[in-house]
């Protein structure tokens, strides 16, 4: 080795015009190429200096303390700014740490790249027992849109062009890019270098719906009795606010938005159905849904939530493969949801009928009635909290304040959450996606600070905090204006299950009265504790003014919430355990 490398500087010498590049450099110049400004990762071996390189070449590098949350923060990245989210890893654990975000991030179509450095391939193919051995892109392909691995540095460049376009065309998801040790220390030719990158050309086409079926589409919408519109976050991510929030004003029909679709036509909206949820699913005829999947979040769009009425679907989505996936589509229409959504307010022409004005009527008064019973839960003032305390205070914080995004996860913290704080503008509420994962908090909150320089406010269970925790060092080394409120019940779903066989404490509960205030304090944030709506109120709008970096523990009731919160339904019963 040492030999080889004074013969290469011996020939640089004999030939010092010749300028050198390396795998390192080539990388960093390929992200930068493609507008690839963040890099979300945790150093070590083998990609240190990449990380230390990459930020000396003005790349904003965010180093965590898990790969997790780094992976997190890389999707969410992805979600909020169409462009792939990277996540730098090292070998093996580390790689196995990012993993689950970057399976997170397929599943839930945001584009991600997880980078990651690996062991060498002589000896991982040998089993040979190399420092952090592990055949990566093999356990990364099932798990991921796409997996590539580049051996040699002039395919770096087409290496991640491809890991680009895989990553953001089509339907968005994660890719993964594997990086051998020995990559990163190859020198060639700096100018070769240079012309190998790539500059991805165009790396999400327009994908543009079939007339026939935009106007299949219209057809069945008209023929509508009652009808519906769905909007999933892949509306949200489209970034076609205009043409979405045109269309469903001139199409009169009630919405319902998914979680992450919430205020791409605000919560507050007189179309908005939000409130009246099971009576829209139960009674509409047809349902027009715009990137969101039936899946269990939608009970696959049959069974009792779907009422007996016999219904039509049209389906807007990149995908064609999600048509038929639990029942019949009648109108699919396959395309870009700016390009789909563009396509049928042309085709609406100069005069669309309005929905059936009784129908329109039921869904509003079914509304008004859910909205003025909820109202007074929301003002009370009791002191340890119940839910609808704290939330009627976080609603009031995010009405006065609706630029802030909100991150939120947890069982009741976050059902209760979803349903109470209304949201104004798009991609402004960031939640746990298609699996329910905890764990997502401080990852997004971080991304979500980044990318769009504006204050977070994550309201999380002290469960699904936990999840996160550490990273609230993370939020204060680099100062983001992160407020955290821990919805504090002493445990997960309620703090006050009792072990009856013994002096262990029961499997769902944690230690009474815990500070996690004080945890931030350690890192020098601000840490709050506390015990009323008021001081709640006070805390966070303090937090929200001065953008420094807060922790608020919010103390609920232990006996406030409900097992798995809305979900409790979906947990086996034992056959012989009586509860
Ligand atoms: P939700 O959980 O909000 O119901 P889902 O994640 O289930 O939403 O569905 C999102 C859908 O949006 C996916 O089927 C995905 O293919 C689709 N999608 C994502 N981006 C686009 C886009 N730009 N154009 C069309 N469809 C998209
Ligand atoms: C990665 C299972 C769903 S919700 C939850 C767990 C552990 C925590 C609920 O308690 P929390 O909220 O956050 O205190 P609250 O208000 O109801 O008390 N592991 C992963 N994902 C999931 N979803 C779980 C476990 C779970
Ligand atoms: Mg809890």
């Amino acid at each position: 080795m040492a030999e080889a490398a004074v013969q290469s500087r011996e020939a640089n010498a004999a030939a010092p015009e010749r300028e050198l590049t390396d795998g390192f450099h080539l990388v960093i110049d390929a992200l930068k190429l493609n507008g690839i400004e963040t890099v979300y990762g945790v150093p070590g071996i083998p990609i240190t200096d990449l990380g230390r390189m990459a930020q000396a070449a003005g790349i904003r590098v965010l180093s965590f303390r898990h790969e997790q949350n780094a992976g997190y923060a890389a999707a969410i990245a992805g979600f909020l700014t169409k462009k792939p989210g990277v996540c730098l890893t090292v070998s093996a654990p580390g790689f196995l740490n990012g993993l689950t975000a970057l399976a997170h991030a397929t599943t839930n179509c945001f584009p991600m790249i997880l980078i990651s450095g690996s062991s060498e391939r002589e000896i991982v193919d040998l089993q040979q027992g190399d420092y952090e051995e592990m055949d990566q892109l093999a356990i990364a392909k099932p798990l991921c849109k796409a997996a590539f691995r580049v051996l040699h540095a002039q395919d770096i460049g087409i290496g991640l062009a491809r890991a680009i376009r895989a990553a953001v065309s089509g339907r968005p998801g994660g890719v993964y890019l594997d990086l051998p040790a020995k990559l990163f220390g190859q020198a060639m030719d700096a100018e070769a270098g240079q012309k190998s990158l790539v500059k991805v050309i165009d790396p999400a086409p327009a994908q543009l719906p079939a007339p026939d079926a935009v106007k299949r589409a219209l057809d069945v919408l008209k023929s509508a009795k009652r009808p519906l519109i769905i909007l999933g976050k892949g509306a949200a991510y489209a970034q076609a606010d205009d043409a979405i929030r045109a269309f469903v004003e001139r199409s009169g029909v009630p919405f319902l938005p998914m979680s992450m679709a919430k205020g791409l036509l605000p919560d507050t909206h007189p179309q908005c159905a939000g409130a009246a949820r099971s009576t829209v699913l139960k009674d509409s005829d047809v349902v027009l849904l715009i990137g969101a999947r039936l899946n269990w979040l939608l009970s696959h769009g049959k069974g009792k939530a779907w009422g007996d009425a016999p219904k039509k679907f049209i389906q807007i989505d990149i995908e064609p493969k999600e048509m038929d996936s639990n029942v019949e589509i009648a109108a699919p229409v396959v395309g870009d949801i700016g390009s789909c959504v563009s396509a049928l307010l042309n085709a609406m022409g100069g005069s669309w009928p309005a929905p059936p004005a009784d129908w329109v009527k039921t869904v509003t008064s079914k509304r008004e009635e859910n909205i003025a019973k909820m109202a007074p839960r929301l003002m009370n003032n009791n002191s340890p909290m119940d839910y609808h305390g704290a939330l009627g205070v976080l609603r009031t914080i995010v009405k006065e304040r609706p630029d802030a995004i909100l991150v939120n996860e947890g069982a009741n913290t976050l059902d209760l959450a979803r349903g109470v704080i209304d949201i104004y503008q798009p991609r402004k509420r960031l939640d746990v996606g298609t699996w329910g994962v905890m764990g997502i908090g401080m990852g997004y909150a971080i991304g979500a600070a980044v990318e769009t320089g504006k204050p977070v406010l994550a309201v999380e269970g002290d469960s699904a905090f936990g999840f996160s925790g550490m990273e609230i060092e993370t939020v204060c080394r680099y100062k983001l204006p992160v407020c955290v409120v821990i919805f504090n019940n002493d445990g997960i779903y309620r703090g006050t299950d009792v072990n009856s066989a013994g002096s262990d404490p029961a499997t769902t509960v944690f230690i009474k009265g815990a500070r996690y205030d004080k945890m931030i304090e350690a890192f020098g944030g601000v840490g709050v504790n506390a015990t009323s709506p008021d001081e709640l109120k006070r805390a966070v709008n303090a937090a929200m003014d001065s953008g420094q970096p807060t922790l608020i523990n919010a103390v609920i009731d232990p006996a406030a919430g409900s097992e798995s919160g809305r979900i409790g339904n979906l947990n086996p019963k034992s056959a012989v355990r009586k509860k």
